[in-house]
């Protein structure tokens, strides 16, 4: 029997088909979708540290992300089929991963998370200079700007775009949220957001309250 504590631990070990096996007989058995994505964002927590002990290395990372590629195009269908799905768009988030950083697995899903809840995403992509960042929030009117990063090295890229965002008279108009594993309360401060999030569901959550 599959259960969300036995998939972590499959995807942990690199057991791909186990792993995939699992996500769809707990979908199919009711399980809810975000406690699904919960698991291999726990299993991902664990190789990050076996990555830092020099017990996994890039190739398990690789692997690991392909893997959460793949569930999440399992678990898709099932978040919209669950009544989540929002009819009318709400407003508008530009999205991206910032300058420097190419993590995308966790900025994909909120950016699926955000859009099956009314929220029109424009995902500029990964690895984004601020400019293009500001440019595109200045073209397209955008109510949220969501910056994803899971380096350290991220937080004075994300600082970056807050900055620019001011210098082009954009701050007071637009809310910005910071998303990825890495950050806190300390890091949101220093970069001058409005909210930052360890997970999409959170994440969604502002952008509701602040759309309305
Ligand atoms: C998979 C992975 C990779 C893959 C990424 C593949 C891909 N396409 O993304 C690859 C192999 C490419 C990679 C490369 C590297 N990685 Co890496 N990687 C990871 C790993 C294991 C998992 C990341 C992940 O996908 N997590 C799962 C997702 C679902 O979680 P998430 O990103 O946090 O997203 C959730 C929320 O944060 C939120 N969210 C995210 N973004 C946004 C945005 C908005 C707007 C909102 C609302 C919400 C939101 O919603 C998501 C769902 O709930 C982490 C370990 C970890 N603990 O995260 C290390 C980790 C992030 N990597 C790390 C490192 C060091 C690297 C490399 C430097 C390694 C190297 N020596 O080359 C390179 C850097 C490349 C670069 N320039 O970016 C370190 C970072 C350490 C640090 N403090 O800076 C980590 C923490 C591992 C570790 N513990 O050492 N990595």
């Amino acid at each position: 029997m599959a259960d969300l504590q036995s998939l972590t631990e499959a995807v942990v070990e690199m057991q791909e088909d186990a792993a995939l096996a699992m996500t769809r007989e707990l979908l199919a058995g009711g399980e809810d979708p975000t406690q699904v994505f919960g698991a291999y964002q726990a299993a991902m927590e664990e190789i990050g540290k076996r990555f830092e002990r020099n017990e996994y290395f890039i190739p398990e990372l690789l692997m690991s992300g392909e893997m959460m590629q793949t569930a999440s195009e399992i678990i898709k269908p099932h978040l919209g089929a669950d009544g989540v799905q929002g009819k009318q768009k709400r407003g508008k988030m530009v999205l991206a991963t910032v300058q420097g950083d190419i993590h995308d697995i966790g900025k994909n899903i909120a950016a699926m998370m955000c859009d099956l809840n009314g929220v029109e995403v424009i995902d500029l992509g990964v690895d984004v200079p601020a400019d293009r960042i500001v440019a595109e929030v200045a073209a397209s009117g955008a109510d949220i700007v969501g910056l994803s990063g899971l380096l350290t090295l991220a937080f004075d890229p994300m600082k970056e775009v807050v900055t620019k965002l001011t210098a082009a008279g954009l701050r007071d108009k637009v809310k910005v949220i910071l998303g990825g594993g890495q950050l806190d309360e300390q890091v949101r401060t220093y970069v001058g957001a409005d909210a930052f999030v360890t997970d999409a569901v959170t994440g969604v959550n502002y952008c509701k309250e602040w759309l309305g």
